[in-house]
């Protein structure tokens, strides 16, 4: 698996590989990261759902919130997930967000990672309601922790970013369609990581 980003040249993979992300290290100031970080760690209604592989139920492997304007409805991995208001951070981080790129959103899934042990398998955002060709924007804040990301069908296609607090990824088009990524568990004593991923909901 290929470390990004290669010599900072992101851009420069898309045409070798069709991976259209970017990667924005130092989006938010280390004072905004740490102060977001603590207000969500505090504040977020985190719950943790049950999913249910091949008939038995278990509980994932991680802490989520789900919050978006206009009460839209997400059938996000079919665990039927709570709807919550977006609040002001959430709303600021949102036009942060739009204001470095053309994409549109109008909800976010927060996962709050305790330790080492939680994590996110692999897959893709691609449930119905986030359209044909979803694109994420996501927020790393806390703990920086290694994302995978690897081609369906081209088997040596896969790389992976640190992501660093306070930092911006963002997923273009067809990287929910041809891609899928995923959070590993690591075996280090680490601190609780919380992400946020920015959708848009039709
Ligand atoms: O935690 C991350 O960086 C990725 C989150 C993710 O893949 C998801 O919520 O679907």
């Amino acid at each position: 698996m290929i470390e990004l980003p290669f010599k900072n040249k992101l851009e420069a993979l898309k045409g070798t590989t069709g991976l259209n992300i970017s990667y924005f290290p130092d989006f938010l100031s280390k004072g905004k990261s740490d102060l977001l970080y603590k207000k969500f760690l505090d504040n977020i209604p985190w719950q943790n759902y049950k999913i249910k592989i091949f008939g038995k139920t278990y509980d994932q492997p991680r802490l989520t919130s789900f919050h978006s304007i206009g009460n839209k409805k997400y059938n996000y991995s079919q665990i039927g997930i709570k709807n919550n208001i977006m609040t002001k951070d959430l709303s600021s981080l949102l036009n942060k967000i739009h204001d470095k790129t053309d994409y549109r959103f109008n909800s976010v899934l927060l996962n709050l990672y305790r330790d080492g042990m939680d994590s996110n398998g692999w897959h893709s955002d691609n449930e119905t309601e986030l359209g044909e060709d979803p694109k994420i924007a996501s927020i790393t804040l806390g703990q920086e922790r290694f994302f995978h990301i690897k081609h369906k069908k081209i088997k040596h296609l896969r790389y992976k970013i640190l992501l660093k607090h306070g930092s911006l990824l963002l997923m273009g088009e067809k990287s929910q369609t041809e891609w899928v990524h995923q959070i590993p568990k690591t075996k280090k004593k680490i601190d609780p990581r919380i992400n946020l991923t920015y959708r848009y909901i039709y």
